[in-house]
């Protein structure tokens, strides 16, 4: 039997609330499955790691992780301490240390929640938004001078390389082609940034003759806000900067229903290194350690790291799962309106995983 070794990383706030939930339910889907099993390590990296050590993760962290199979992280953000420290020491610090340059971020308006965009069906609404992970607005580029006079200059350099933006449209466009509707909208701002984004626009073009058979577009960020509210039909797969995607996508989240369902991969497409499974939102310091936190977004990333890893039917099993509970209004926490609790949550989709576990063939026979 294969057995997967996953790194978790709750890391702060609401993470530390759902990150082990999510194992729970990884737990509950191996003994329902038989088929393969997980060996979990925790690391308790984040915050108060810091507080002690100085540092949010250790500077070899990498190397604890570099021989998973996958991540489950949760967030990094402490009231306490500037949300760049927390960032950039943890989070990114994985990101970029092991490639992972896409980004990507899956909505659907799953059954039972009542969404902004609620007038739209299932087959209405179903993108899937690809982020430039590596670089773009978040490439640290850029510094302070005469910091605190008034001359002060300060710069974030939004820096594209050819070689990285090739790649994250080729992945998109891939990622397009692999879904029913072979349709991929490029975002854009190449009105206003007229170096990197026009690269941006070049590349999109060359790489689009890779793929005779996907249908894109072009669409500027700004405009694209309001299409993912007027015509979100018209939208499959989305390719946008780091910045752009970031934005895109909370927006994309909160219009299925709520920053809690929403689930990413930071995925190395090439398999160089392990890739890691969060959900969207952040540690939501204004719900931290009170049990209101929303678990369906870690849980509809662990789908994702079970694609990941080849484990199709277990992540098909437990996407039901998930659509079984959001159609329960009983179970929705207070983000989605209701009072259910993350503990209520999570022990009411374990029990549904045990319910649908095949029976053994002898058994069925
Ligand atoms: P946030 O996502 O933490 O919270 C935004 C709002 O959404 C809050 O009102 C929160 O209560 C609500 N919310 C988020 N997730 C929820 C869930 N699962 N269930 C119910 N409600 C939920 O964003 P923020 O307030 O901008 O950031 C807080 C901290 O988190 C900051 O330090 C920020 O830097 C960090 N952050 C980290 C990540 C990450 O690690 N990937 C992502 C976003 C923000
Ligand atoms: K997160
Ligand atoms: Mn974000």
């Amino acid at each position: 039997m294969k057995t997967y070794k996953i790194a978790c990383i709750p890391g702060d706030g609401i993470g530390k609330e759902v990150v082990p939930a999510g194992q729970k339910v990884l737990e509950a889907l191996a003994a329902s499955t038989k088929a393969f099993a997980f060996e979990f390590e925790n690391f308790d990296w984040g915050g108060d790691y810091h507080r002690q050590h100085g540092v949010m993760m250790p500077e070899n962290g990498l190397d604890a992780l570099r021989n998973k199979d996958a991540i489950l992280f949760g967030s990094a953000g402490d009231p306490h301490i500037p949300d760049h420290i927390t960032l950039w020491g943890l989070r990114l610090k994985i990101c970029q240390g092991f490639d992972q340059y896409a980004n990507v971020r899956p909505t659907r308006i799953l059954p039972g929640i009542d969404a902004p965009l609620k007038r739209c069906t299932p087959a209405q609404l179903d993108w899937v938004i690809v982020r430039e992970n590596s670089e773009g607005e978040y490439s640290g580029v850029g510094g302070r001078a005469h910091q605190g006079h008034p001359i002060e200059v300060a710069t974030d350099v939004s820096m594209m390389t050819r070689a990285g933006v090739e790649r994250i449209m080729r992945y998109a466009f891939r990622l397009a082609q692999l879904r029913p509707r072979k349709l991929l909208t490029v975002v854009t701002k190449s009105n206003a940034q007229r170096h990197a984004m026009v690269m941006w626009d070049e590349i999109a073009l060359q790489i689009s003759k890779e793929f005779p058979d996907v249908s894109w577009d072009k669409e500027l960020v700004d405009a694209c806000t309001a299409r993912m509210v007027n015509r979100p039909a018209t939208l499959d797969t989305i390719v946008a900067t780091n910045l752009h995607a970031d934005i895109l996508s909370d927006l994309a989240a909160a219009l299925a229903g709520s920053l809690g369902i929403a689930p990413t991969g930071n995925i190395d497409p090439e398999r160089r290194y392990p890739s890691m499974f969060e959900p969207i939102h952040g540690s939501a310091f204004d719900i931290m350690g009170k049990g209101l936190a929303n678990p369906v977004g870690t849980f509809w990333s662990c789908v994702m790291l079970l694609e990941h890893l080849g484990e199709n039917a277990a992540a098909q099993q437990l996407m039901q799962a998930i659509e079984q509970i959001t159609a329960n209004a009983a179970l929705h926490t207070r983000d989605l309106g209701g009072t259910a609790t993350t503990a209520q949550v999570t022990q009411a989709i374990c029990e549904r995983i045990a319910a649908t576990a095949q029976p053994p063939l002898a058994a069925a026979a």
